[in-house]
């Protein structure tokens, strides 16, 4: 169904693997475009509770396609506005997207994984900007996401020497949420996914609604913003079942509604 990458679904799990072994998943403009339908199918999906978009255990993703992109000009890349605005696709996903990063994760290769809601990476991977030794800088949010993540002198550091990132460092910087050893990264993520995707589905949006609100707004009005939606909550049924469940001393049934 897609040219460049697999779709399984795994119970309420959307595992999506990035399948250009050849090109190290370099992250050519048909791939971009065929993640970007994937997520449309995914979210269109109610048997579809979390996605998961890993990649092969030796790259996540390799960056852009730089045989892709070398030919273009300004011209090309200003009036297309570049694949890059596609790659915000991922970023825009309302239900809950876990990277399970190996290997590679170079320049939109790491701007991807960072565009998830969280990254489980294996052991053996390797993050990093490297675009400053092509001539030319991140262009799908790496200056700005990896800045938030790790601070500005690592992320200047690595923006301006190209240099990776190990799993310690990615770890010890709050870059990936857990290192998990490479033979278990994707049974894991898919069992962290299936965990969010069993849970209430409105509400799980919710708080990554929230959670990602404290990279858009001053403390105030992020907590404001918490608040309306934490009474929000009070107008689902499965808040009321999510409490009763508790007084009953039982296991919630989740509506979804
Ligand atoms: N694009 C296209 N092809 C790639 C890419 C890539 N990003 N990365 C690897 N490949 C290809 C190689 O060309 C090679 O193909 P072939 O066998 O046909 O020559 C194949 O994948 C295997 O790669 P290597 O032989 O190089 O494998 P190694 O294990 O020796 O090295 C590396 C692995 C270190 C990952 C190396 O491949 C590498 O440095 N790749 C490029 C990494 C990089 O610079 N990424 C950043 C790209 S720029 C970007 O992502 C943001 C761009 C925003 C720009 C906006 C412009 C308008």
């Amino acid at each position: 169904m897609y040219e460049t990458i697999l779709v399984e679904h795994r119970g309420p799990v959307a595992l999506v693997t990035l399948n250009r072994p050849k090109a190290l998943n370099a992250l050519s403009d048909q791939l971009v475009t065929d993640l970007g339908h994937a997520i449309d199918a995914a979210e269109a999906d109610d048997n579809i509770g979390a996605i998961v978009i890993t990649g092969s255990e030796k790259a996540f993703a390799a960056g852009a396609d730089i045989k892709e992109v070398a030919r273009f000009t300004y011209m090309d890349v200003y009036q297309s506005n570049f694949i890059t605005a596609k790659w915000e696709r991922v970023a825009r996903c309302r239900k809950p997207v876990v990277a399970a990063v190996a290997g590679y994760a170079l320049g939109g290769g790491c701007e991807l994984a960072m565009m998830c809601d969280f990254i489980l990476a294996a052991d053996n991977v390797k993050f990093g900007q490297p675009e400053i030794t092509i001539g030319t800088i991140p262009g799908a949010g790496g200056t700005q996401r990896l800045t938030r993540f790790v601070g500005k002198s690592k992320a200047m550091e690595m923006v301006l020497t190209g240099r990776n990132m190990d799993a310690a460092e990615a770890e010890r910087t709050g870059l990936v949420s857990r290192i998990v050893p490479m033979a278990e990264l994707v049974d894991e993520a898919v069992r962290v996914a299936e965990r969010i995707a069993n849970l209430s589905r409105p509400i799980a949006m919710m708080a990554k609604e929230s959670v990602n609100k404290a990279y858009e707004t001053t403390l105030a009005e992020g907590v404001a913003f918490e608040r309306r939606l934490m009474h929000a909550t009070f107008a689902v049924e499965d808040r009321k079942e999510g409490m009763t469940a508790f007084t009953e001393k039982r296991q919630p049934v989740w509506k979804h509604c």
